[in-house]
């Protein structure tokens, strides 16, 4: 009898992420020179930075430091959201956080489907920011209805990739081959399509509502719009996208450049405008959805941090009315968050970053342990027993994804939607509720703590 290994949720989401970078690296060529350029500064990073260079090495994270971190796609109708989180599921990525972006006039709501625990997401954190479009927002009835008849008619998972997806949920899991089919078909969903299913006409006419609701409605499947690497320097590479005329957007979405990076900062060049075929038209024209984009990731915020992190944000965007736009806007924001605390055992201390606490001289531990001072984490780091790490920031952040989103669609247009936000419908669609990001991060830190002080107790028990 043959036995057949199982391939974990961990590998097939490697696999995946792998194979969407070949696909979009072929698809978008402007994408493979981004790639070049995060991968130069990231290794004259570490270059000029050994000890940083030892501390990647130590967590095995030198190997795959310019592997892709995140992707993004548009879904148009509620059954592909629900569909897409079953088929998130076997990659072990789960729906965490509600991005609710009509606020900022774009027409869509979103989660990221992403690895939870923290030996996944230390295999591969690929992420991916799925927005479903909100067609109740198209004012005008008729082109409404239009839309929701459009999409009705299409769909874009395959017959073979259900047929694994029922498979997996039947609780077989994959063989290797069924593993790299249900990849390659995941990743079909994606691709690219030249030729809209509207005609010239429909597509302006929607294009008209809002760009993205063009982007969503005309194509056959929710093409990747942009796929995003991790650099150890944003700034420099923002500067080297200027200087190859890659068109980079005009400001670095999230916090200033600091000395203990928080939360998440982005930036990508601009969409492209990119040709395409229209039904029953031989002519053509041309669609501005598809970027590249880097990310730069620091320690993530309590519920107290979030709070300090986003009042500064707006006092930074809010002068002039005028948001991230103008030349002085990267000064402002610098010297806005001038308070706050950059120092690591500041913001440990005040509760602003979440961090995870490891063993680092378990002798004195021990000793410490039978003094009794242990329960106190501050004592036992005081004395250099252990350490505290910060955790990584593995979300998103509304008003960056705002501007990211927005300085892709082209045009200066700004809607306003006078819609609230919909979380209830958004998990109904989804078929569950996204997890709380600041309730996963806060079970890291406890979970750590708790195993210190199991070994405390082992300590003690057998001295
Ligand atoms: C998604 C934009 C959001 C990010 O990194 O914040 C995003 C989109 O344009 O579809 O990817
Ligand atoms: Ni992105």
């Amino acid at each position: 009898m043959t036995i057949t290994q199982f391939i974990s949720a961990d590998e097939i989401r490697s696999r995946f992420s792998r194979a969407m970078s070949d696909m979009y690296r072929e698809e978008v060529p402007l994408y493979g020179t981004l790639l070049d350029i995060v991968s130069e500064v990231n290794a004259q990073v570490l270059k000029n930075n050994p000890q940083l260079r030892e501390s990647l090495a130590d967590t095995n994270e030198l190997a795959r430091l310019d592997v892709e971190r995140h992707g993004a796609i548009r879904l148009g109708k509620p059954e592909e959201l629900h569909t897409m989180r079953r088929v998130f599921r076997v990659m072990g990525m789960y729906p965490v956080g509600y991005y609710d972006l009509s606020v900022a006039g774009v027409p869509v709501h979103a989660t990221a489907f992403r690895p939870i625990d923290e030996a996944s997401l230390k295999i591969n954190p690929f992420r991916v920011f799925t927005s479903l479009l909100r067609l109740e927002l198209i004012e005008d009835a008729s082109l409404r209805l239009t839309a929701t008849e459009i999409l009705a008619k299409r769909q874009i998972f395959s017959g073979e990739l259900i047929h694994l997806l029922a498979q997996h949920e039947a609780g077989k899991g994959f063989s290797d081959e069924e593993a790299e089919r249900f990849v390659s078909e995941v990743k079909e969903i994606f691709r690219w399509h030249q030729e809209a299913t509207v005609s010239k006409e429909m597509y302006r006419q929607l294009h008209d509502a809002h760009r993205l609701i063009a982007d969503v409605v005309c194509f056959k499947g929710p093409h990747i719009n942009h796929l995003t690497p991790r650099t150890l320097d944003i700034d420099a590479v923002q500067a080297q996208m200027r200087l190859q005329g890659m068109d980079p957007k005009a400001v670095i979405e999230g916090p200033p450049k600091r000395q203990h990076p928080i939360l998440l900062r982005q930036t990508s060049f601009k969409a492209l405008e990119e040709k395409i075929m229209f039904a029953g038209d031989q002519q053509g024209g041309t669609h501005t959805a598809r970027f590249g984009e880097i990310e730069q990731r620091g320690v993530a915020l309590t519920p107290k941090g979030r709070a300090l992190y986003d009042s500064l944000l707006e006092q930074a965007r809010s002068h002039n009315n005028e948001g991230s736009a103008g030349s002085a806007y990267g000064d402002r924001l610098a010297a806005v968050f001038q308070s706050f605390p950059d120092d690591l055992e500041q913001l440990r201390k005040e509760q602003l970053a979440f961090f995870r606490y490891e063993m680092k001289d378990e002798d004195l531990f021990r000793q410490l342990a039978e003094n009794g001072e242990t329960r106190s984490l501050d004592a036992l780091l005081a004395a250099g027993a252990i350490v505290a790490e910060p955790i990584v920031y593995e979300d998103f952040l509304p008003v960056s994804a705002a501007g990211i989103f927005q300085s892709n669609l082209g045009g200066t247009e700004q809607k306003h939607y006078a819609a609230h936000s919909s979380r209830a419908r958004f998990e109904e669609d989804l078929g569950v509720p996204v997890q709380d990001e600041m309730k996963l991060y806060e079970q890291v830190s406890q979970q750590s703590v708790t195993r210190l002080f199991q070994m405390l107790e082992a300590a003690t028990a057998n001295p």
